[in-house]
């Protein structure tokens, strides 16, 4: 194996020096990292392209079923992370690097993280494909290749700056650019009305406004323990590079900013996370990314079949929230006006092929179009829009006969309104929700109608994330722990996790398992000292962030900043424990280390103040030297994917408090579980299946009130936290302080904690008071914090706690949640690269790997 590994090593690395000459023109003493970095990649790159070609041979020689996933963002963490690590290749690159003198970290992970998305929708999205290459099913995922993705945060002087991520600074060796697939996509213009073949009323455009979309090609590997492996595809439309995009005449117009506006229109991923803004460049890069894949779809089925008599047998969409649900109208429009369907026959067919995933229930996430500026923006398609309401609301008028208030609710044009979470409803074959509780809120209460109509459209998948990039890449201590004691099984099948229980009294395991904590721990602390400033109200950096030692318990909060998430919560609890520490010194209690982290939407002024909340108190913790040995408060700046997979493996605790009912499903809360963090966890979103599958009795940190209660309170308007405020001391205390000005040190502070206690305790006309039931649950959550320091108390206990809670995380690989896809709403079956078609790629490679001319 190790000779193996040798030969392997030296072979690559002649392929790097071939490639530092052939394609950087260096050779290898003066080449950069960013020279090397590339040559690295192409090599590997190499293994990869012959598998995307056999992986592609194979699906259209097999005429397959296929999905195509769309969705708006994308979170996938740096390529070369999960390629080498799908490629089972991290001891061979670290033994290439050993031997080239080059560094792992540094040279290898030259590459930035691709913020395409903001947060829980994106991330999951990519986890989903890792599991769909990996589980062999055919996909391709259709998204939008933003020039700038989610900004860089930085916090000057507790207040949130947003700075451009130009992530695509350096060229991105992983992307391929493909000019063949490029479209058109059309904007505006009048319509003129022609008849397809079956004499049906189709629409032509002139004075259109045409905007070409340009394709960037990833390849997604497949984890494998053999040879082959399936190579799906990302494809990320772009309007960037085609300079017929730019509006000359416009420009000569004197209108400069409307000149550029389609060369930019995938500038900049829109930085709202669950709030939607009704913008209108938003609204062109939803219907770019909607009518440029359907479009792709279409070309891509044709290129397998005569005719389009199999398209709803062969195609398979998934629609990611609402954002791409234009591709419905659409896909209606392209079948009737190019391939001569009838009206009702495409209906039909879209209603075959579509699937609609909810990700949240907030009202101000649920997306509505102007239905003017649709008409004038998209007359077509709205044209189809306006028709399929025209059935639905006939449809609702017969089931439910002069219920006209029940049309007017169900009805996906109202109010001068387009709902797109009625169309998406309307259009598709199945919707789910993404946890169990989630299905059940979408079903009785935000789709009640179309629940009580279309009974059976309605299923749940319980969201899952890939083992394989959040332990086997990024917990590799953790990974060696497992395999060595349960073998390799759990890394494409995680309900193998399961067989870790067998070791829940074994000591030497459970002292082994802490001993990677802590090791964990160091080198998330070491990377705290040297990389996460604090900085002044100008942006200077003072200093590093000085953590607390290892011993102490880590206690993380890592998520987008929301009301409903209750960071403010977990905050008001680090305040209440200064307090204590203060008092009582000599209190036997262990010590502890709150990190939180997460964006705010640069518009979302509440999750402003809440950061710099966070920053005065942490300022009041961490500067006092009677209690900053004890306990310390760190703001982790610019969480992203990269600092995910330094922060989760080292967690001892996640803090999943969201507000009951609000949080759709959560998947930090699976991460931060399979790397042995305890869950302080109110029972919502996926919580309830976690608590579920480890069982109560060893589940000992939930709290909270309940979904049912919260809804009670809400309909009742009975929920008063001014009674709790003047009720107990403790959080009288908290509140007060933050109403003194004493934790204040700039009139901008003062404001931001004025803001919050208002939002805490006094209704105004439209809303009530702590809408979020922050001072509710701060007394339970505070109690099961105590719970937390007990057990802490206890390492080896603990340590049980930790492995039982590994062990129980099976079903919340996503590897489960595609399969589950597949069987309850795609109807998708797993096809592995055809191994002759491999063969036959790569002796064609092989044959052609030495060219020279002389
Ligand atoms: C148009 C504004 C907007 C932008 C993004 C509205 C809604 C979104 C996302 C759908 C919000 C989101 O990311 N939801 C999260 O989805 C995760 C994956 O299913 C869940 O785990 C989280 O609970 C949910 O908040």
């Amino acid at each position: 194996m190790e000779l193996h590994l040798e030969v392997q090593a030296e072979m690559i690395i002649r392929k790097i020096k071939h490639y530092l000459i052939t394609t950087m023109g260096v050779t290898l003493r003066e080449a950069t990292p960013e020279d090397f970095y590339k040559a690295f990649t192409l090599t590997l790159r190499e293994e990869i392209m012959i598998n995307w070609a056999a992986t592609a041979r194979t699906y259209y020689d097999r005429q397959v079923r296929t999905l195509y996933y769309l969705c708006m963002e994308y979170l996938p963490g740096r390529f070369m992370e999960s390629n080498i690590t799908n490629l089972r290749a991290v001891p061979l690159v670290r033994m290439v690097m050993r031997k080239m003198e080059r560094s792992f970290e540094e040279e290898l992970f030259f590459e930035s993280d691709p913020g395409l998305g903001n947060g829980g929708l994106g991330r999951l999205a990519s986890c989903f494909i890792d599991s769909l290459a990996t589980q062999q099913y055919p996909c391709i995922a259709y998204g939008l290749r933003y020039q700038y993705g989610i900004f860089d945060q930085e916090i000057w002087g507790g207040v949130q700056v947003e700075r451009p991520d130009p992530w695509l600074l350096h060229e991105n060796p992983w992307e391929l650019r493909r000019d063949i697939h490029a479209v058109s996509v059309y904007y505006a213009g009048k319509e003129v009305a022609q008849k397809n073949a079956k004499g049906e009323e189709v629409f032509d455009l002139a004075d259109y406004e045409e905007v070409r979309a340009l394709p960037y090609d990833i390849p997604i590997l497949g984890y494998h323990e053999k040879g082959a492996f399936n190579v799906n595809t990302l494809r990320l439309w772009t309007t960037k590079e085609s300079p017929k995009n730019f509006q000359l005449q416009r420009f000569n117009a004197g209108l400069l900013d409307q000149a550029g506006e389609n060369t930019g229109l995938t500038d900049v991923l829109y930085p709202n996370d669950h709030h939607e803004t009704g913008k209108r460049i938003r609204l062109k890069q939803e219907f770019l990314l909607s009518s440029a894949s359907i479009q792709d779809i279409v070309a891509n089925y044709m290129r397998a079949h005569h005719d389009m008599s199999l398209f709803a047998d062969k195609v398979r969409i998934q629609l990611n929230d609402t954002h791409p649900v234009f591709a419905i109208a659409e896909l209606v429009r392209v079948l009737m006006k190019d391939h001569d369907f009838s009206w009702g026959e495409a209906c039909e067919v879209a209603r075959t092929c579509c699937g609609y995933t909810n990700h949240t229930i907030l009202q101000e996430a649920l997306e509505e179009w102007n239905q003017n500026r649709l008409q004038s923006f998209l007359p077509r398609q709205y044209r189809i829009i306006e028709r399929l309401n025209m059935d639905f609301c006939t449809q609702i008028r017969m089931q439910y006969p002069e219920d006209e208030e029940r049309v007017r609710r169900m009805s996906i044009i109202e109010g001068g309104q387009v709902r797109m979470a009625h169309l998406a409803i309307y259009g598709s074959q199945k919707v789910n929700g993404v946890a169990a509780l989630h299905t059940e809120i979408l079903k009785k209460s935000l789709f009640k109608d179309f629940h009580s109509m279309y009974a059976s459209k309605f299923t749940n998948v319980t969201n899952g994330v890939t083992q394989r990039r959040w332990i086997l890449y990024c917990n590799p201590l953790l990974a060696e722990f497992i395999t060595k004691r349960i073998g390799t099984k759990w890394i494409v099948d995680f309900l193998a996790i399961e067989d870790l229980k067998a070791f829940i009294e074994d000591e030497t395991s459970l002292r082994e398992l802490l001993q990677i904590k802590l090791e964990n721990k160091k080198a998330l602390n070491a990377f705290l000292r040297r990389q996460n400033p604090i900085r002044d109200a100008r942006g200077k950096i003072l200093y590093f962030t000085e953590p607390l030692d290892e011993e102490a318990l880590l206690d993380v909060q890592i998520k987008r900043i929301h009301e409903y998430k209750r960071q403010l919560m977990n905050a008001l609890h680090a305040l209440m424990l200064y307090f204590e520490i203060k008092e009582d010194p000599d209190h036997p209690r262990p010590k502890r280390q709150i990190l939180i982290a997460g964006k705010a939407a640069p518009g979302y002024e509440m999750a402003k103040h809440i950061i710099q909340f966070i920053f005065c108190v942490s300022r009041k913790i961490n500067s006092d030297p009677s209690v900053n040995t004890k306990l310390r408060l760190l703001f982790l700046e610019n969480y992203n994917v990269s600092k995910a997979e330094l922060v989760i493996p080292a967690a001892d605790l996640s803090e999943q408090i969201s507000t009951a009912g609000m949080e759709a499903s959560g998947t930090g809360n699976m991460k931060l579980a399979m790397n042995g963090a305890l869950t302080v966890g109110t029972e919502d979103g996926a919580n309830i299946e976690m608590h579920e599958q480890v069982t109560s009795a060893w589940w000992p940190f939930a709290f909270g009130s309940s979904a049912e209660e919260i809804r009670t309170w809400k309909e009742n308007r009975s929920y008063n936290p001014w009674s709790i405020y003047s009720e107990d001391a403790r959080v009288r205390r908290v509140i007060d302080i933050m109403k003194s000005g004493e934790l204040a040190e700039t009139p901008e502070e003062k404001r931001s904690l004025a803001a919050i206690c208002q939002a805490l305790l006094e209704s105004n006309h439209t809303e009530g008071a702590d809408r979020y039931f922050v001072l509710k649950d701060l007394l339970p959550f505070y109690q099961a914090q105590r719970k937390v320091d007990e057990l802490y108390k206890e390492p080896l206990q603990w340590a049980k706690y930790c492995l039982y809670n590994i062990a129980s995380m099976g079903k919340f690989s996503s590897d489960q949640s595609i399969h589950n896809y597949a069987k309850e709403v795609w109807n998708l079956s797993q096809v592995p690269v055809d191994p002759t078609c491999l063969d036959k790629v790569r002796n064609e490679y092989d044959e052609y790997d030495r060219c020279r001319i002389l």
